[in-house]
């Protein structure tokens, strides 16, 4: 199965080729895809870099400034579905996300349409450096939107993500309105909505390797108010199930 991951980057330059590295020591048939939002710290050239060591292996979205991650990913998409992937990796390139996960995750790929990387199954966690408060907003963002939504999931924020390439050709990408990590909550909806078989695979969630964390109140309470916005915005779809795949 060819899988190609799609890795948006802002100031990852530390993290971004240690990354590519570990991913191609996997036991997988990988291909990475780099978007990157012209990061001051060069991230970009380095990417570049990389694409001459591994020549047809990684390639380079190239964006002229920050505009979120929604976009970088359907930029990503859109520049993959049109190559032969036959599965699609939703990844951050800050080590968060343990590419050795991977294995497990194409092995449930193969009996479902979507697999998340999921911290709160069993055998998943997070990284215990993690404050207090930090594990119980995570645990509770995640039991707020599960239960407006009505999702059968655990972890519907993860951002780690495997998708099999019938499955995003399916959804309605112009629907999609969200930003930052209701944008994962809202793709997560999506795939419930189309009746999509939904895997998880544990993961463990570690914090960032190098550079600085973002993560805030503000963040966390602007999300809460929009899960409901999503619940609304797609009444269509959960009363049209299957029908409204595209
Ligand atoms: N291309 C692009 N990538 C982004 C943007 N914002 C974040 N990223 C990347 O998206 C991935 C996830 O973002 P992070 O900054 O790690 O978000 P987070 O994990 O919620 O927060 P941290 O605690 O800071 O790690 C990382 O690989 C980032 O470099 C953006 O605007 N454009
Ligand atoms: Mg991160």
């Amino acid at each position: 199965m060819r899988i190609t991951i799609v890795t948006p980057t802002y100031n990852e330059a530390e993290n971004l080729p240690k990354l590519v590295s570990a991913l191609f020591s996997l036991p997988l048939d990988l291909h990475i895809l780099v978007v990157d939002d012209n990061s001051p710290d060069g991230t970009g050239q380095i990417a570049d870099e990389l694409t001459g060591k591994f020549p047809g292996r990684v390639e380079v979205l190239h964006r002229p400034g920050k505009m979120g991650l929604r976009s970088a990913y359907l930029n990503g998409f859109q520049k993959v579905l049109d190559s032969s992937a036959q599965a699609i990796v939703q990844m951050d390139a800050d080590f968060s996300h343990d590419p050795s996960a991977l294995v497990n995750m194409a092995k449930l790929l193969e009996s479902h349409d979507v697999v998340l990387g999921s911290r709160y199954v069993a055998g998943g966690s997070v990284d215990e450096r993690w404050s207090f408060w930090r594990k119980r907003l995570s645990s509770f963002g995640n039991f707020y939107a599960r239960t407006i939504l009505g999702l059968p999931l655990h972890d519907v924020t993860t951002g780690y993500r495997m998708w099999r390439r019938e499955t995003l050709q399916q959804i309605p990408f112009e629907r999609i309105q969200s930003t930052g990590y209701v944008f994962l909550v809202e793709m997560a909806y999506l795939a419930h909505c189309l009746e999509f078989k939904i895997g998880e695979a544990p993961i463990y969630f570690a914090d960032r390797r190098m550079g600085k964390s973002k993560m805030s109140i503000k963040i966390q309470l602007e999300a809460a108010f929009r899960v409901w916005q999503v619940r609304w915005h797609y009444r269509d779809l959960k009363r049209a199930g299957k029908a409204a795949r595209l």
